[in-house]
């Protein structure tokens, strides 16, 4: 295991953050004819949201709670050492001023333009002696030259710029990728190829990056760590650094109908049983469409910290 993942390997606890444009309708979507459709950050597929009314949609997002320093202090509160936000999901928006396009928080919002959501973390969690990441969906709902392996080049060279904005602008510890599968094209889209070169792209702007294999096809030779979602594998395999991604209720982005939370005890000993098999437990929050974390996500946390007594600090 190489020095550039020291850091990674002793904070042991991150926070994942899932926001973006689905964020705005809160878990669900009510059609036309008056009946109801819910989902999360998956709802502009899952509930068939004709890209005209998402997008309409999302001119309306307008997080001004978004809390950065509250964000970090929870995150500490939990004894969280790493956090991880969502740059960009599946739907395509970036929650930075990209200038690649403009479907994005600066350019199709209804947000207060001087801020920046992704500066704001970045300047909380340095202040708080945190590392910040980003995670990165390869798969694009929205770029038009996504979906056509004819126009595919053309897509990647502006997910190549956007990862150099995020890279040059705003020095994450981290980059997070995911959906480096295509449900619509389930053959053709992102090769082991692609992800060997985005990933040498990448170790060339910044060799100190922490990369999850999902840049690749999650062989043990893609990025630095494995990724098991909801779930904790019994051992490492083949020596590969991992981490497991959960939900603290049952969904990734705020679902404003969804209760079901996991209780502290369940997540202090998920936590256990993570460290104990020598992985990394990234546990995820789903700020609503203001951008507040939940109450019983933050008490959560807060409940997490004082059990491994660690809250308070800083
Ligand atoms: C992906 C996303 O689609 C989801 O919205 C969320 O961001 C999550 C963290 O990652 O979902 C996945 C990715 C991988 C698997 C399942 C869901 N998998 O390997 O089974």
């Amino acid at each position: 295991t190489s020095a550039r993942t020291s850091w990674w390997r002793q904070d042991r606890f991150g926070m994942f953050i899932h926001f973006g444009a689905y964020s705005q309708l809160e878990g669900e979507y009510t059609r036309a004819d008056g009946t109801v459709c819910r989902d999360a950050e998956w709802i502009k597929r899952n509930c068939q949201i004709p890209t005209s009314e998402y997008e309409d949609m999302a001119q309306g997002f307008n997080p001004s709670s978004f809390d950065a320093k509250a964000v970090v202090k929870a995150a500490k509160d939990a004894g969280q050492r790493y956090i991880v936000i969502t740059s960009k999901h599946h739907d395509g928006y970036a929650m930075w001023p990209t200038k690649q396009n403009t479907w994005n928080l600066r350019d199709h919002s209804s947000f207060d333009k001087k801020r920046d959501i992704l500066a704001e973390l970045k300047t909380a969690a340095d202040r708080a002696g945190i590392k910040l990441g980003f995670y990165y969906s390869i798969w694009d709902w929205h770029d038009p030259d996504f979906g056509d392996p004819a126009t595919f080049p053309k897509y990647r060279e502006r997910m190549y710029a956007q990862l150099k904005e995020l890279v040059d602008g705003y020095d994450p510890a981290l980059l997070w990728f995911d959906g480096e599968w295509d449900a619509d094209n389930p053959t053709n889209t992102w090769s082991p190829k692609d992800g060997e070169q985005l990933e040498a792209y990448l170790r060339g702007l910044d060799p100190d990056l922490v990369i999850n294999n999902r840049v690749g096809k999650r062989r043990v030779v893609d990025g630095d760590y494995g990724t098991p979602e909801q779930e904790i594998p019994d051992a490492q395999v083949d020596g590969q650094l991992w981490e497991s991604c959960m939900t603290l209720n049952g969904h990734w982005g705020f679902a404003k109908y969804d209760g079901n939370w996991k209780s502290p005890r369940t997540l202090a000993r998920n936590l256990l049983d993570i460290a104990g098999r020598g992985g990394n437990y990234l546990l995820n929050v789903g700020p609503d469409k203001l951008g507040r974390i939940p109450q019983p996500s933050v008490d959560r946390l807060r409940e997490i910290g004082s059990w491994l007594g660690t809250s308070g600090q800083g």
